[in-house]
């Protein structure tokens, strides 16, 4: 019988305060929503099991403050992350001009081995209030096309809209970056070839039909 090898995914989410990341993460994890606001202090993580081709991968997912003044913790646990999650809200531009310096700043503190195919998510969320929309899909499909033609969804953590989809592909790219990161992760199974070897250069199995580079 084949034995299960783990493979960990470390995944941070950043953005300005207010755009939904802890909502996005309880949703996806707990599929809990509320409407009141606690901002988040420091950074915190959940982890969750998901199938990816088949194989049982182990998501965990850095919430973290958007608020400067609660950012105690400083940003070095973005070390080692295989995947980034950009967070802005749909009816709120600055929280999209805002997307740039996080990725920049991100960047800069996680020091991956290759920034340029590092893999980043743009998620817009509160697609639930169309009426209050400030930022057009568009601008965010060009922004992402900047990113190395990053994914990109438009998210409700309120009515889950997209928020399984969107963590599940940024798992899929997270397996690749850690998987070309030889960074320690047991990839062996994830690839399938049982011997718990990490495979550089695996191929990509990706099998949407989307253009976005994860
Ligand atoms: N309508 C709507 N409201 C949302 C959605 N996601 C989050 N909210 C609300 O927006 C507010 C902020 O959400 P949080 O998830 O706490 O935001 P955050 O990005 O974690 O904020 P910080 O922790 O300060 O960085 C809360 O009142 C949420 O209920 C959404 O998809 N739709
Ligand atoms: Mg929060």
């Amino acid at each position: 019988m084949a034995h299960r090898k783990k493979c960990l995914l470390k995944i941070i989410i950043v953005g300005d305060s207010g755009t939904g990341k802890t909502s996005l993460m309880q949703q996806f994890v707990n599929k809990k929503f509320t409407n009141q606001y606690k901002a988040t202090i420091g950074a915190d993580f959940l982890t969750k099991e998901v199938m990816i081709d088949d194989k049982l991968v182990t998501m965990q997912i850095w919430d973290t403050a958007g608020q400067e003044r609660f950012q105690s913790l400083g940003m070095a646990f973005y070390r080692g992350a295989d995947a980034c999650v950009l967070v802005y809200d749909i009816t709120d531009s600055k929280t999209f001009a805002g997307l740039k310096p996080w990725k920049d700043e991100f960047l800069i503190q996680a020091a991956p081995n290759d920034p340029d195919n590092f893999p980043f998510m743009v998620l817009g969320n509160k697609s639930d209030k169309e009426n209050d929309r400030r930022v057009k899909k568009s601008q965010a499909e060009n922004f992402c096309k900047e990113i190395n033609n990053c994914c990109f969804f438009e998210t409700s953590a309120k009515l889950s809209t997209n928020v399984s989809q969107a963590f599940q592909k940024i798992a899929k790219a997270a397996i690749k970056q850690a998987a070309s990161n030889n960074d320690g992760v047991d990839m062996g199974d994830v690839f399938g070839d049982g011997a718990g070897t990490i495979k550089l250069n695996a191929p990509a199995k990706n099998s949407s039909s989307d253009s976005c580079a994860c």
